[in-house]
């Protein structure tokens, strides 16, 4: 396994930290076994969890106004891929990562899995891409791709769709998310059936020619870039498509498409129940998509995200959907951000399993409000930050990857190897 982050710097950093860590770990253990609960057990589950990185997350990410690029931006899909590899290094929790077509488009896909696969790196869902004209595209998606009025437009984005699936076939990868901006800015612009019935005729269509072990999820989004009405607006939309398109087309929840205050676990509890929800975007948002780190906002609410995950997985122990980070990180390093991140809904997903779900049910059969809020409370309350410590160590990751990261200089070395590009500052997310 190629690694770029020197493994002796990586032990000396975690040298230092092991005996605190082995300190709070026991003082851990024995308050959870109080609860009867065996901290080894919690910990076998940390080392299973993994979320993906997008590669779009791993240059500067930007808004509509200006983007500043960082030093050593990432120029091609192979150095995103060698960034990739220190966050999995160093996390120990983010072993795929996710492509985004044509963005990430090899030359030869070949070449590029076997370039992931020396990092111990696979690909996760495919991403493809109606929102944007390429040079040397025939129709323009300006009024809709999926649902434009003009059938070409729409076989264009269907084709398109295709291609990334057969794309991703050659990857190893299992999964394709669609997500459309489709939409319209001023009320009448738009017939809101007949948009609707081209998005599943679409749909449907992308969907027979998916491989038979293939998910497709479909990304709801409430605004942006179009801003008075989107085809795929919310939950709603996501779910009848999803149903009448197929059994293994499911609906993916990127926490930052909903409006301010949406109870968005209460989305994620529905779509388990009726059998779509297919997988995740985590971020976090404070007022539009936002697309900030994970758990940096509301990190409780990324808690009941996964509280209610631990649940269905209480009646389903096989449910697995698909989880990746979605963010733009518009003011940080990407690596030290993604890496953060990961941690962050590593410890949401470990405090969900620290739930007395049996207590709870009972508070919420006698109507106890204030013990079943503070059951969650409890768990919630924990540090279990020796857990993650601890399962990124047994895995051969930094105890702290943040600070391994910066000590490692990786960020100065590339910055020397990938000399800026004076031209590509502008705007955009990427
Ligand atoms: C849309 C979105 C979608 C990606 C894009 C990069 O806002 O969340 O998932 O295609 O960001
Ligand atoms: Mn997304």
């Amino acid at each position: 396994m190629t690694l770029l982050i020197d493994q002796n710097l990586l032990q000396e950093q975690n040298t230092k930290q092991e005996s605190a860590l082995n300190t709070d770990y026991n003082a851990l253990a024995e308050k959870l076994d109080r609860s009867g609960i065996q901290i080894d057990t919690v910990l076998e589950q940390a080392k299973q969890f993994s979320v993906a990185v997008p590669s779009w997350g791993v240059g500067t990410g930007g808004t509509r106004f200006a983007r500043f690029p960082g030093q050593g931006e990432p120029r091609n899909i192979f150095e995103k891929l060698d960034d990739c590899s220190v966050i999995q290094q160093l996390s120990q929790a983010t072993p795929a990562v996710s492509l985004h077509i044509p963005w990430d488009r090899p030359k030869d896909p070949k070449e590029l899995r076997q370039y992931a696969e020396q990092y111990g790196l696979h690909f996760d869902a495919m991403n493809s891409n109606t929102f944007q004209d390429q040079i040397d595209q025939d129709e323009s998606y300006k009024f809709g791709s999926l649902t434009h009025t003009n059938k070409a437009v729409r076989e264009q984005a269907i084709a398109h769709n295709i291609d990334v699936v057969e794309l991703g076939q050659k990857l190893g990868s299992k999964a394709l998310t669609v997500w459309v901006g489709d939409g319209s800015n001023f009320p009448g612009q738009q017939h809101f059936k007949n948009s609707f019935s081209h998005y599943l005729d679409s749909i449907k269509t992308i969907y027979d020619s998916l491989p038979d072990d293939w998910n497709m999820l479909l990304e709801h989004k409430i605004f942006e870039p179009a801003f008075y009405s989107t085809v795929i607006q919310d939950w709603g939309s996501s779910y009848l498509a999803a149903k009448e398109t197929g059994e293994r087309c499911l609906s993916l929840v990127d926490l930052g498409h909903h409006a301010p205050n949406v109870n968005i676990e209460m989305i994620v509890s529905r779509l388990a129940q009726f059998g779509k929800l297919g997988g995740f975007h985590f971020n976090d948002s404070k007022y539009g998509d936002d697309d900030l780190d994970s758990g940096s906002i509301n990190p409780y609410q990324l808690f009941l995200i996964f509280n209610e995950l631990t649940d269905i997985r209480a009646q389903d122990p096989a449910y697995s959907p698909f989880y990746m980070l979605d963010q733009s990180h518009n003011v940080t390093d990407p690596i030290e951000s993604l890496m953060y991140s990961a941690a962050e809904v590593q410890r949401a997903f470990v405090k969900s399993l620290l739930v007395d779900r049996q207590a709870l049910s009972q508070y919420q059969e006698d109507n106890d409000p204030m013990m079943a809020q503070a059951s969650l409370k409890q768990a919630y309350n924990l540090d279990v930050e020796p857990i993650l410590q601890m399962a990124r160590l047994q895995a051969g990751g930094a105890i702290d990857p943040v600070s391994c990261y910066r000590a490692s200089g990786y960020r100065a070395t590339v910055a020397k190897s990938r000399p800026a590009d004076p031209n590509k500052t502008g705007s955009g997310i990427v």
